[in-house]
């Protein structure tokens, strides 16, 4: 066969970098994690370039922390993506539903929950999607694993995140449980800015 004498021009679209939270409370929730972030990884026009270390916190619901809750597990992830964010959101859902995601419950128990904490740094505010994440600013979940693996990363409208972080108060444990809090960073983060005069 002869190549075509005018060959189309292929669209090239640059990625840009995003960051999602996946969280799990329910079944094998480390085996659910890894496997989401594989298959986040497998799926066309995502590469995932960064996971954070795991981080164990108690169940937040919408009547405030919930300890007969069962507890999740929480991580982050970097990614360069091609995709746009409602494609993004798509693929998302996606992999939530491969891994038996039930809605039934606002903030209930779940097998995967992934969330699109930041892209590209964009503000966006449409039926289907709110960009950055609304509740990721106030949230150590989402702000303590992100921080082990950018710790100068920024989050549009709110700041550093090194400075959300220090201002956040729930247990966010490592997981496996070495003893540790992450009350260590915020304590460090405090230090620091003492010594640069903050008030
Ligand atoms: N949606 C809008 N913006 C976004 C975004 N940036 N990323 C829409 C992802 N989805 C976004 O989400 C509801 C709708 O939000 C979706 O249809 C999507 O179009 P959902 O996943 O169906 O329901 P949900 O997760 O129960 O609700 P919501 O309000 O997204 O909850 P959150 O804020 O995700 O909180 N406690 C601990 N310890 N760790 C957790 O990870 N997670 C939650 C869920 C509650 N408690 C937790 C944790
Ligand atoms: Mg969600």
């Amino acid at each position: 066969m002869t190549a075509p004498s005018h060959p189309r021009p292929q669209r090239m679209r640059t990625s840009v970098p995003a960051v999602l939270a996946l969280g799990s409370n329910l079944g094998d929730r480390e085996a659910t994690i890894r496997a989401a972030v594989a298959d986040l990884d497998a799926a066309a026009g995502i590469r995932v370039e960064q996971l954070s270390p795991l981080v164990e916190t108690p169940a937040l619901k919408l009547t405030g922390v919930d300890h007969h809750a069962p507890a999740y597990l929480n991580a982050v992830v970097v990614i360069d993506t091609v995709l746009g964010p409602h494609d993004l959101l798509d693929v998302v859902n996606s992999v939530e539903q491969r891994h038996g995601r039930v809605r039934e419950e606002r903030w209930g128990d779940r097998t995967l929950d992934i969330d699109i904490i930041d892209y590209d740094g964009r503000e966006l505010d449409d039926d289907r999607l709110t960009l950055p994440h609304p509740r990721a600013w106030e949230r150590g979940f989402v702000l303590a694993p992100w921080h082990a693996i950018r710790p100068d990363a920024r989050l549009a409208g709110h700041g550093p995140i090194a400075v959300l972080l220090a201002a956040t108060t729930d247990d966010v444990r490592p997981y496996p449980d070495s003893g540790a809090t992450h009350d260590a960073a915020r304590a460090e983060q405090f230090e620091a800015d003492e010594d640069g005069g903050a008030v």
